[in-house]
């Protein structure tokens, strides 16, 4: 499909968008010709406790690194998600939270409920010994008491680290350790697709490895039983009963901060993303403003899981500061069937829906007569992240969602960017399917050749790069400043390098074509491929494993890993097995591994590294083109390991 595929903004969004054309490209310019004026401006959409002098005190120099927004005033995040409201929206629906299962009662939270449940929240964690500061692990399914728990430690001044309630006891533990958290807040089980997951087994198992954690706050859910720690393990519905419903919001530093998410980059373990108050949150609320074009009283759904930063900034940050009413979505795409989704949106009038290219995928396989089943009509935009979408999902989408009567936002953003970074804005930016589009205010991207050279044509190819701070930018890797200065600002010196590739066309637009590092992209989630590795030579039957990304029709990405057994160890499809559940165990079932080739030996150079590009296009079933394989130490590898290929 042709770059010259473009959609104009409908007549009805152009007339009711709340940036036009016009006021994107004067307020695009001016946020770039003068952040100062324009952020100090734009910082008065939240409330301050004490407002700032200075706006933006940034720098990208190698190696002296800093970034600091608004870094002499103070807020509070959970003031300005609730507190702020009670007035004028009290009454407010503020969460839908929408059940697993699609026989169960959804429940509606308002303002006014949210306020006492976080503020109980917050109490209880109080009594349990979290203090500003204080790092609280949040291992919860999708239930309200997930942003009940961020909101209460945003209330305190706690820190939170939120690890997905798909991730295994050794990958939880991990992150509780890396972050020395002391209490961890998880529920009995949770729900998933007509499954239960053992959360609490899960922590009980990785609590083995976490001396520091002393306080478990366990919410009950499903009712399952657990075994509970005299002493370490407290139930929320019996401690919030004596907690008072009064918790003064704490004034927070712009800059102190908020959470810590991990994320998986090209080498080592995860690293903790680091983001601060003011600049996170003002940069969560613009975008979910500007980029939905929300308008009051709509009901918005983001699809994503709070475990990840979409959730994070789209489920509870952004929309609850904007004093939105944002859908929270225990369940999964297609259980019972493909129509769920579907479901959903009738059943909540859902106005805006945004959600991730391979589900888009999935839905679009199982059959367009799922669509043709519920009253869409309510829709009104659609969006998507996580990775590139093809334009063959994206017009499906646009025609059996959105009735061609719906903008579509491809997002393109990061966990380190903290919100949207090159997007539509619906009713002022054309959309060309496949494409991100337009950088948003502030947003100066750029594209480099691989050697560092800024490609001043507008037309150009290459790593894409930042050249100048945002507000929601990433402050940190917790507890290791160092690797957060090599890892983004160390190849391409005075940018901040983003990991992906892309393409400017004619018009200005920007192509993100996938990482350029050895980050996966597994239905939207990343990956590292030395995780996988290390989690796969971590078996005692394995020597050595290399793991790369193939294309996947679903996924986006599929996982395909050489394995080198030690020696005498025999190759068989119950290893195999064995192997998969391994990677499963080790890290969770995100990381279960699509192809495993027995490889007697890798491609290596004589210094011993191994050449990914060989094993990414074997892996990609297109080994005609392995370019030159001189150098490696034993060529004879690369036949046996197009003899063996998995994927034909
Ligand atoms: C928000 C989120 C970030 C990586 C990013 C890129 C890919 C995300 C995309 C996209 C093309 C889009 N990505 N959105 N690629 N078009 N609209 O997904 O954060 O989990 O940190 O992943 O996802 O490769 O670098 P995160």
């Amino acid at each position: 499909m042709s770059d010259q595929l473009i959609f104009e903004p409908s007549e009805t969004a152009i007339a009711n968008t709340l940036t036009t054309k016009e006021q994107y490209e004067a307020l695009y310019e001016r946020s770039v010709s003068d952040p100062d004026g324009f952020w100090r401006e734009q910082a008065a959409r939240l409330d301050w406790i004490k407002p700032f002098t200075k706006v933006k005190n940034t720098s990208f120099a190698y190696p002296d690194v800093s970034i600091k927004w608004f870094e002499d005033g103070e807020l509070n995040v959970a003031a300005n998600c609730i507190d702020r409201h009670l007035e004028t929206r009290g009454d407010q629906i503020a969460i839908i939270w929408e059940p697993d299962d699609p026989k169960a009662d959804s429940r509606s939270i308002t303002y006014r409920e949210l306020h006492e449940e976080v503020s109980r929240f917050a109490n209880v964690l109080k009594s349990l010994g979290a203090k500003k500061g204080d790092r609280v692990t949040i291992y919860l399914p999708m239930i309200p008491e997930a942003a009940y728990a961020m909101l209460a430690c945003a209330r305190i001044g706690a820190v939170h680290s939120v690890v997905f309630a798909g991730f295994s006891p050794d990958a939880l533990s991990g992150r509780i350790n890396d972050c020395d958290s002391n209490i961890v807040v998880t529920a009995d089980e949770g729900r998933r697709g007509g499954k239960v997951v053992p959360l609490k087994k899960n922590v009980d198992a990785a609590l083995k490895d976490c001396a520091g954690v002393e306080k478990v706050l366990l919410v009950r859910n499903t009712g399952g039983d657990v075994d509970v720690s005299e002493g370490r393990d407290v139930w929320w519905h019996e401690a919030s009963q004596q907690a008072s419903t009064d918790c003064p919001p704490e004034a927070m530093n712009a800059e102190d901060p908020l959470f810590i998410l991990y994320t998986s980059g090209s080498t080592g373990k995860p690293k903790g993303v680091l983001h601060t108050t003011g600049g996170y949150l003002l940069w969560a609320s613009l975008t979910h403003e500007r980029v939905f074009d929300y308008k009051d009283g709509e009901v918005y759904w983001c699809t994503a899981d709070v475990g990840w930063v979409t959730g994070h900034s789209y489920i509870v940050y952004g929309p609850l500061a904007n004093g939105a009413t944002t859908v929270m979505f225990e369940g999964v795409p297609n259980w019972p069937d493909a129509s769920r989704h579907w479901q959903v949106i009738e059943r909540h009038k859902i106005a805006v829906y945004y959600t991730a290219p391979t589900a888009i995928r999935a839905l679009m396989g199982a059959g367009v007569d799922w669509t043709q089943k519920n009253d869409l009509s309510s829709l009104r935009l659609l969006g998507t992240v996580g990775e590139p979408i093809n334009p063959e999902a994206w017009m499906w989408f646009y025609r059996n969602i959105g009735k061609e009567n719906c903008e579509i936002v491809d997002t393109w953003w990061q966990t380190e960017t903290g919100g949207h970074m090159i997007t539509p804005l619906p009713g002022a930016i054309a959309a060309k399917p496949g494409s991100a589009t337009k950088p948003f205010f502030g947003v100066q991207p750029v594209v480099l050749s691989p050697e560092g050279q800024e490609q001043t044509d507008t037309e150009a190819q290459g790593v894409l790069c930042i050249k100048d701070s945002w507000p929601g930018q990433m402050r940190t890797v917790y507890g290791d400043h160092a690797r957060f200065v090599s890892t983004y600002f160390e190849t391409y010196k005075g940018y901040y390098f983003s990991g992906d590739g892309c393409r400017r066309d004619e018009d200005g637009y920007y192509w993100i074509t996938g990482r350029v590092d050895d980050v996966l992209n597994i239905s939207g989630h990343r990956l590292g491929t030395a995780e996988i590795e290390s989690a796969l030579v971590a078996h005692p039957k394995v020597s050595e494993a290399a793991v790369v990304g193939y294309p996947h029709d679903v996924k986006g990405q599929g996982i395909y890993c050489y394995v080198t057994l030690m020696s005498g160890e025999t190759e068989s499809e119950e290893l195999r097995a064995e192997l998969r559940n391994w990677v499963r165990k080790e890290i969770g079932p995100i990381a279960s591994p699509d192809m495993i080739q027995w490889a007697p030996g890798l491609p290596k150079t004589r210094s011993g590294k191994i050449m990914r590009r060989i094993l990414r296009k074997v892996a990609e079933n297109d080994f005609g083109s392995l370019g030159d394989t001189s150098t490696l130490a034993d060529p004879g590898v690369v036949d046996d390991l197009i003899e063996h290929r998995q994927n034909r």
